[in-house]
């Protein structure tokens, strides 16, 4: 399989990338400088036409956002053991982690984002990242009771439920110290080889 990853670090972009590096599989690597502007340049609104990253090419197909093309490499290479089987009573809780990230642990955090340093200062609303600060404080209590007595979100298997959370995790390292299980979790993450080649410029494992 030919797979080539448009990437720019520090960004939802290490997902996939770290994925590709748990599994080991060949990959290449397309830096794009996102922050310079080359996102929005014609040649890469061709591959997406958001100009955002991740996107990976695929045996030639494009395919864009970071969960989806997390979830598609995991269930293309089973053997690897990403997640557990279809069927099973953990792939309840894999699915639920891997949906929990963007449908609940990104909104606050990224609205803190957007309003304290991506939107133009004349649109931020100081009242939005007062809301999303109280509204992330039970999702980072919840996550720190579901790691207290275990290595990752399924127990002893590492998967791509951990890479999706703990990712979105670790946008927050200064929140996360005041969770002892959460800050815990993260070290283990960021332990990883595979986490460490994946922020490692420039490497792609193969
Ligand atoms: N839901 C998409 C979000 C992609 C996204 O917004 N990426 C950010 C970097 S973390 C980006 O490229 N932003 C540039 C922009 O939207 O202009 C995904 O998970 O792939």
């Amino acid at each position: 399989m030919d797979i080539k990853l448009y990437y720019t670090h520090n960004t939802r972009s290490l997902r996939p990338r770290w994925l590709l590096e748990e599994m080991q599989l060949p990959y290449q690597l397309q830096l794009i400088d996102l922050f310079g502007g080359e996102a929005n340049k014609p040649e890469y609104l061709r591959i997406n036409p958001h100009g955002a990253v991740p996107a990976a090419e695929i045996d030639g197909q494009v395919m864009l956002e970071s969960g989806a093309i997390c979830q598609w490499l995991t269930d293309s290479f089973p053997d690897k053991g990403m997640a557990p089987a279809h069927g099973s009573p953990e792939r309840m809780r894999y699915e639920q982690w891997m949906y929990y990230t963007f449908g609940t642990l990104e909104l606050p955090i990224w609205m803190v984002f957007l309003h304290s340093m991506i939107v133009p200062e004349e649109q931020r609303v100081p009242d939005i990242i007062a809301w999303a600060n109280e509204r992330n404080q039970p999702i980072l209590e919840r996550l720190d009771a579901e790691l207290k007595n275990c290595e990752y979100l399924l127990g002893e298997q590492f998967t791509s439920a951990d890479i999706m959370v703990g990712s979105t995790l670790l946008w927050q390292s200064e929140a996360v110290k005041s969770f002892p299980a959460l800050q815990g979790y993260c070290e283990r993450l960021q332990a990883r080889p595979a986490y460490q080649r994946a922020t490692t410029d420039p490497s792609p494992n193969a």
